[in-house]
C-alpha cells in the first residue's frame, strides 16, 4: 500500500538525498510533503520530475502522513516528532534526540532489523560513524562475538551538513587564491587541514560524536559489553567518511574466514587488492550504497584481533538511506 511521505528537513544535505534515495528505490510514495524552516517555504523542489513546493515545518504539518522522515537537527526532532506520531505517523528520526530513549529502537536493518517491531511511533537512525562501523564488524561478531573495538574516523564535511561542505569548499577556494581559510562555520582551518570532531570534550576527555559510537554500539548490538575506544576527526574530504577499525574477538577469527563472511554479508563490498595497493577510498564510496571495507588483516598487537580499513557514503548510508531502509522494513 503506497504511503503518505513528510521529509522534514527537506532542503537540507540529506533531505536531498532522502528524496533522491525515495526516487532510486521506487519506494511506494502515494504523496510527499517537504518541510523545512520559513526560510524555505515556497522553495520547488523536484521529485521524479514533479516540482514540489517547500512548507514551512510547524505542529500541524502531519496531518494524513504515514511516515515522516526526520533530518533537521535534534532539537527540531525534540519539538516536532510527537506531533507527527500523534497525528497516526511513524517517525524515522536522523538526529541523536532519541537515539538512547530505552523505548525507541536504534535500526541499522543490516544488523538489528527485528528491533523495529518494538516501536512506539519513533524509530531513530544511528549516528554516521556508528552504522558504517557496524555494517562492516557485524559479519564477523557473527562468527565470534567482540569484546573490544578500537576505531578512529576520518569524517567527512558533509557529517556537518550543506554549511559544513560549503565551508570546506568555500576556504579550499580561498587558499588555492593565495588567501587565508578563515573558519567560520567549523570552529578550526579546515582546509588543507583537520581537526578533533567538532563536537563538544566531555568529562572523560570523549567528545560527543565518540561517546555516541560507544553507546548505540551496545545498544544496537545488545552487548553492553562491548568496549569502544573511539578517536574521531574531520578531515577535508567532501561526502564519505572512513574508519580505521580494530577489533578484539573472543576466538581467533582467521583473514580467510573474516574475508569470506564480509564477501557474503549483506551492504558491503570488499575492496582489498593488495597487488594493486586498492583499499575503500572516500572517492570510490561516494555516491555507493555499500560499505566499503578492506587493509583485512590480523592485528599484529593481539591474540584474536583483526583490523580493517572502511569507508561508507555519510549522506547515503550514514543517513538518508538508512533511513529509507527502515521506511522499507515498516
Ligand atoms: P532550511 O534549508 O530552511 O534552513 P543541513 O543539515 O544540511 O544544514 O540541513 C538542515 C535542514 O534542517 C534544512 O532542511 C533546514 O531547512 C532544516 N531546518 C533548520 N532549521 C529548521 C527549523 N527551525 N524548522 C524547520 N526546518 C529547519
Ligand atoms: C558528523 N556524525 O559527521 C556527525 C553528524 O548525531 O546525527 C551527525 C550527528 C548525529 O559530524
Amino acid at each position: 500500500q503506497n504511503k503518505n511521505v513528510a521529509v522534514v528537513g527537506a532542503t537540507g544535505a540529506v533531505g536531498v538525498e532522502m528524496l533522491e534515495t525515495l526516487a532510486k528505490r521506487n519506494f511506494p510514495v502515494k504523496s510527499l510533503r517537504l518541510l523545512a524552516s520559513s526560510r524555505s517555504a515556497g522553495k520547488p523542489m523536484t521529485y521524479r520530475g514533479e516540482t514540489i513546493k517547500v512548507e514551512e515545518l510547524t505542529k500541524d504539518s502531519f496531518k494524513g502522513i504515514d511516515i515522516a522522515l526526520f533530518s533537521a537537527g535534534a532539537s527540531r526532532s525534540r519539538e516536532f516528532a510527537q506531533f507527527a506520531v500523534d497525528a497516526g505517523a511513524v517517525v524515522v528520526d536522523n538526529s541523536s534526540a532519541f537515539r538512547m530513549d530505552p523505548s525507541v529502537p536504534l535500526i541499522v536493518p543490516e544488523v538489528n532489523p527485528e528491533d523495529i517491531k518494538k516501536h512506539h511511533g519513533v524509530i531513530a537512525n544511528p549516528n554516521c560513524t556508528t552504522i558504517i562501523m557496524l555494517v562492516a564488524i557485524k559479519p564477523l561478531y557473527d562468527l565470534s562475538p567482540i569484546k573490544r573495538i578500537v576505531v578512529s574516523t576520518y569524517q567527512s564535511a558533509s557529517g556537518a551538513g550543506a554549511k559544513g561542505m560549503e565551508e570546506l569548499e568555500q576556504q579550499t577556494a580561498a587558499v588555492l587564491a593565495g588567501q587565508p581559510a578563515v573558519p567560520q562555520f567549523f570552529p578550526h582551518p579546515y582546509a588543507f587541514n583537520l581537526f578533533s570532531h567538532n563536537t563538544a570534550i566531555q568529562a572523560n576527555g570523549y567528545n560527543e560524536e565518540e561517546l555516541k559510537m560507544v553507546y548505540e554500539t551496545r545498544k544496537i548490538m545488545h552487548d553492553d559489553a562491548i568496549r569502544v575506544c573511539p578517536t574521531c576527526v574531520r578531515v577535508p574530504v567532501l561526502r564519505s567518511h572512513s574508519e580505521a577499525i580494530t577489533i578484539e574477538q573472543v576466538r581467533k577469527v582467521s583473514v580467510e574466514e573474516a574475508r569470506a563472511a564480509l564477501a557474503k554479508a549483506p551492504g558491503v563490498k570488499i575492496v582489498d587488492d593488495r597487488e594493486k595497493n586498492l583499499f575503500p577510498m572516500p572517492c570510490n564510496s561516494n555516491g555507493q550504497y555499500d560499505v566499503l571495507v578492506g587493509r583485512i588483516r590480523e592485528d599484529l598487537s593481539c591474540d584474536n584481533g583483526l583490523a580493517l580499513f572502511v569507508c561508507g557514503d555519510q549522506l547515503l548510508k550514514g543517513a538518508a538511506l538508512n533511513a529509507v531502509q527502515i521506511a522499507e522494513l515498516l
